[in-house]
């Protein structure tokens, strides 16, 4: 059930506090225009969203988070995802900001993550080695800043050791138009249906 702590995770099943205080409801439409890719039109009006998460990297102790890409948790067909990460505070090289490889988004997409009931498997699509960390580039924000990516985005997040704590809150967004495969491991049952925008 909801809420569920997963790795310093926070799984929220509404966000309409948290996109009312960073008044959001705008930005996304607009930067999904922008990509013209498959969602063009209008994510208020085709995007839905599967997972909110608040994502506490705390002081001295918050974790790595491994290169991934979200599309491996977020399958669609065709592939839809698109990630806007939120700094809830300052993201910096010392306390564990986003890295990613850029033009990442045009490689292949290496691993699906299934569930089959309580049974979980990471299915090997594609050999391509994940970046070597040198070509990595930091995203560094501000508190308040939006970073939006592609759902085939290689990126990773390096460990907090410093004294200051690294807040950010993300919303993993796929096209309603696409199909949302019924083995991702967020599913949504009629207790919880999955929501747009509005
Ligand atoms: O904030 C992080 O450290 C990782 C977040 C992430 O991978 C995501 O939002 O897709
Ligand atoms: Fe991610």
């Amino acid at each position: 059930m909801f809420p569920t702590v997963l790795y310093g995770y926070v799984l929220l099943p509404f966000q309409a506090t948290f996109l009312v205080l960073l008044d959001v409801r705008e930005a996304p439409v607009a930067i999904c225009k922008g990509f013209g890719r498959v969602h063009p039109a209008s994510l208020l009006e085709w995007g839905v969203k599967h997972q909110t998460i608040y994502i506490f990297k705390q002081p001295g102790i918050g974790g790595e988070v491994r290169w991934h890409q979200d599309a491996t948790f977020f399958d669609s067909t065709p592939i839809s995802v698109t990630t806007f990460w939120f700094a809830l505070e300052d993201a910096t090289l010392d306390n564990g900001c986003l890295w990613v490889e850029p033009g990442g988004h045009r490689g292949p997409l290496r691993e699906r993550f299934l569930r089959e009931g309580d049974a979980i498997t990471m299915e090997k699509l594609d050999g391509t080695p994940w970046p070597d960390d040198s070509i990595a580039v930091p995203l560094e924000a501000k508190a308040g800043s939006l970073v939006c990516f592609h759902g085939l985005l290689p990126h990773y997040s390096a460990p907090n050791r410093s004294p200051v704590s690294r807040h950010a809150f993300t919303l993993h967004v796929t096209d309603g138009r696409t199909a949302y495969s019924p083995k991702n491991w967020i599913q949504r049952d009629a207790g919880l249906p999955v929501r747009g925008f509005i």
